[in-house]
């Protein structure tokens, strides 16, 4: 961390310097640092002008977002330095490439001059993170270009190109060359103290909050409606808004939306750190890419791989199956061009990197081979064995299985070091989760592999160990267990989906369960009836599959569907689920949204625990990432374990308790590492901190 301070004539240049984002840090002294370098300059008697930079690869990536779990009251400090740019004697001139964001932003606003570097972006991303723009941004991005283009780049968080920002007034002048040089050629000129915070409330205000104000949508976030609040309160006492910005910045500070987006903005970078293995671990190469199976996820995962940039050879043995998926993966990418994602060009490319065969053999020089055939161990024992004579010994082999034990597909092949899972959510070429699943033999560098290229297709990737349901479906398992004593207990579907989407899940569980296919389900109880006979689910659920309702695919499940698409309850299921609990001798109650909510949240949670015990998973964030990435957790509660912390491991260890007390107690037999920590005043974020 440095402020780097060359003087070039009567110039001052500042080069900040603090890590990969240059982050506005007031925990470890850097914003006190710039502060100080700040006052020197404006002190010097021998500086006219002032001229600051970015060291690296941009100007700066915002606050430090770890500091705001810290002492709210630092972010103060922040505000003194924007503060002391602005009200400068002297010309203080912004000197910006490659990104200006949130508080990175809000300082070069308080430049009297903005300069930007060709292809740079400015952005405030603040409402991404459950915040607003707390260092002056709601203040003077309006006054600079307009109230509407300053509403719009705050409550979408979406950065702007500097040609735009120039075209809005947010930058003075745009240069191709270096942005230094320019800055210090302006400096020479000594531009006029041009304020921000003095320029006049943008006349366009009156409009662009009730128009905006109207359009805000729910949401645990209150950072919309707070941002429009402080661009509302607009006027010429500029203390009065930053005093308004500065109390409503500390309320969203301390909510759990804010708690929770932040949680999972850091939680997508560490489960990229995998413990323990030593940095002289470098990725292979990964040039030719085979997927095998033309089915829903081969094409999906191929898709996945091209719109990445990723070449990729389809081998499916059936040829009309392959024409089948060819032609899906051409009407997919060519449908991005008819909606604007990307143009005629690209798609050619993503088309041109396609290659389909119907012989493994198309694979022999492949460095990466992704099987996505029929869940059958049968199946896979044909395609592992004849991918172990055809391809190179160094070739990594994957397999996309999400039920079968990777250790036994590992054991088909001469060298199971190099099988590793990869586990793509369908639809793959969406859903951004991959398990990367580590078997018992799963070498080092093919792991890093794995995780690099799951980087490298858009994916957020987490390392899963070998289980039944490796992370997210063996959890998935305990709450859809829950959901199916609730049905014979007294809910019915559409309240328990109903409470499941209120409380901040995408998707209920019955509508989901629909949308993948009852049947899917049906075979997991089926199999772990067998497995585990003591852990039984309710009937009810399959009684609805036995009469081969499966769901949308099959226009009938637990919903009826007649447009094919929209879930309607159905009376039938409703008499079904009462006839059911009859039949058990069980009469039904009441069961509140709180304890359907409730018991479905400490499922999750009690197996998730159970699983970082087992070491399946490394950390509890790594099983928060999971369900905001591949089950559609709600972004703002942070994840199954960040809302354990939330509630207090004590206190939902009571719960559990009482629950397993109760009906079919023993599904909640509390995990061992939730007494463990429960014990000592522990939380899973204590956990977090490895790799
Ligand atoms: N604070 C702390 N750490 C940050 C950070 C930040 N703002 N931005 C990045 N990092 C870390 C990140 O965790 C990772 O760490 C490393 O830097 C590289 O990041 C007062 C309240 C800038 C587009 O929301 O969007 O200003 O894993 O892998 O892909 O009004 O980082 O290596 O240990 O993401 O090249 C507003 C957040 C903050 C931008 C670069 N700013 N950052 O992407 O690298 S709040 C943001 C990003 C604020 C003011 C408000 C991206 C990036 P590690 P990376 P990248």
């Amino acid at each position: 961390m440095a402020v780097e301070v060359i003087h070039e004539g009567a110039t001052i240049l500042l080069r900040l310097s603090n890590g990969p984002v240059n982050a506005l840090s007031v925990g470890n002294g850097f914003v006190g640092d710039i502060m100080a370098k700040v006052r020197l300059a404006v002190s010097d008697p021998a500086c006219r002008t002032i001229v600051v930079t970015g060291a690296g690869r941009m100007f700066c990536g915002g606050a430090d977002i770890s500091d705001f779990d810290g002492d709210p009251a630092q972010i103060g400090l922040l505000r003194d330095l924007i503060a002391a740019v602005e009200d400068s004697g002297k010309p203080v001139i912004m000197a910006i490439h490659g990104m200006a964001l949130g508080g990175g932003l809000e300082l070069a606003m308080a430049g009297h001059v903005r300069i930007a570097q060709a292809g740079s972006r400015l952005g405030l991303p603040e409402v991404t993170l459950g915040l607003l723009p707390g260092a002056g941004g709601t203040q003077r991005l309006a006054r600079l270009i307009g109230a509407g283009a300053a509403l719009d780049m705050m409550l979408s968080g979406k950065p702007v190109t500097a040609e735009r920002a120039l075209s809005l007034g947010l930058v003075d002048q745009l240069v191709d060359g270096d942005v230094v040089e320019a800055a210090l050629e302006v400096a020479r000129n000594a531009p006029p103290l041009r304020r921000t915070g003095a320029l006049p409330v943008p006349a366009d205000l009156g409009e662009a909050i009730e128009g905006r104000r109207a359009k805000l949508r729910g949401g645990l976030s209150q950072a919309p409606t707070r941002i429009i609040d402080c661009v509302a309160a607009l006027s010429d006492d500029l203390a009065a808004g930053l005093a308004l910005e500065a109390e409503l910045f500390g309320e969203l500070m301390r909510s759990e939306a804010s708690r929770g987006l932040r949680h999972a903005f850091f939680g997508e970078r560490t489960v990229a750190r995998i413990p323990g293995l030593s940095g002289d671990v470098r990725p292979r190469e990964v040039r030719h890419v085979g997927v095998i199976g033309g089915g829903l996820m081969g094409t999906g995962i191929t898709l996945a791989l091209l719109n990445a940039g990723v070449p990729v050879t389809m081998v499916e043995l059936r040829a009309d199956a392959l024409a089948k998926a060819e032609a899906s993966i051409r009407k997919t990418i060519q449908r991005d061009v008819e909606k604007g994602r990307i143009d005629q060009a690209v798609a050619d490319a993503r088309i041109a990197a396609f290659t389909p065969a119907t012989e493994l053999d198309a694979l022999s020089d492949a460095d990466l081979v992704i099987e996505a055939v029929f869940e059958d161990m049968g199946v896979k024992k044909q395609v592992f064995s004849a991918l172990d004579a055809i391809t190179r010994p160094d070739a990594i082999l994957a397999s996309n299985t999400s039920t079968l034990d990777l250790d036994a597909i590992a054991a088909l092949v001469a060298d199971p070091s190099r099988v590793v899972g990869l586990h793509f959510f369908s639809p793959a070429n969406i859903m951004r989760l991959l398990e990367v699943v580590r078997g018992r033999e799963t070498a080092p560098d093919v792991l890093a592999t794995a995780m690099a290229f799951g980087k490298r297709v858009g994916k957020v990737s987490v390392v899963s160990g070998v289980c039944d349901g490796f992370i997210g479906n063996r959890m998935f398992e305990e709450y859809l267990r829950q959901v199916w004593f609730m049905l014979e207990e007294g809910a019915l579907p559409q309240q328990i989906d109903a409470a499941m989407e209120r409380w901040g899940m995408a998707m209920g569980p019955c509508r989901t369960m629909d949308l993948a296919g009852q049947d899917i389900g049906w075979a997991i109880r089926k199999r772990r009836a067998v497995e585990q006979p003591d852990r039984p689910y309710s009937g009810v659920i399959d009684r609805i599959c036995e009469l081969s309702r499966f769901g949308q695919k099959t226009g009938k499940g637990i919903y009826v569907y007649p447009d094919g698409r929209t879930a309607e309850p159905d009376p039938e299921i409703t008499k079904l689920i009462e006839d059911y609990s009859a039949e058990i001798g069980l009469t039904r109650r009441a069961i509140s949204d709180e304890e359907i909510v409730s018991r479905c949240l400490l499922a999750l949670i009690n197996e998730g625990a159970r699983i970082v015990g087992d070491g399946i998973a490394y950390r509890p964030v790594d099983v928060d990432m999971i369900y905001l990435h591949g089950y559609g957790f709600g972004r703002e509660r942070g994840g199954p374990m960040f809302q354990a912390d939330l509630m207090g491991l004590p206190a939902m260890l009571d719960r559990l308790r009482t629950l397993a007390a109760g009906r079919n107690g023993w599904a909640w037999t509390p995990a061992p590492l939730i007494e463990q920590l429960a014990a000592k005043g522990g939380r899973f974020e204590d956990l977090n901190i490895q790799g």
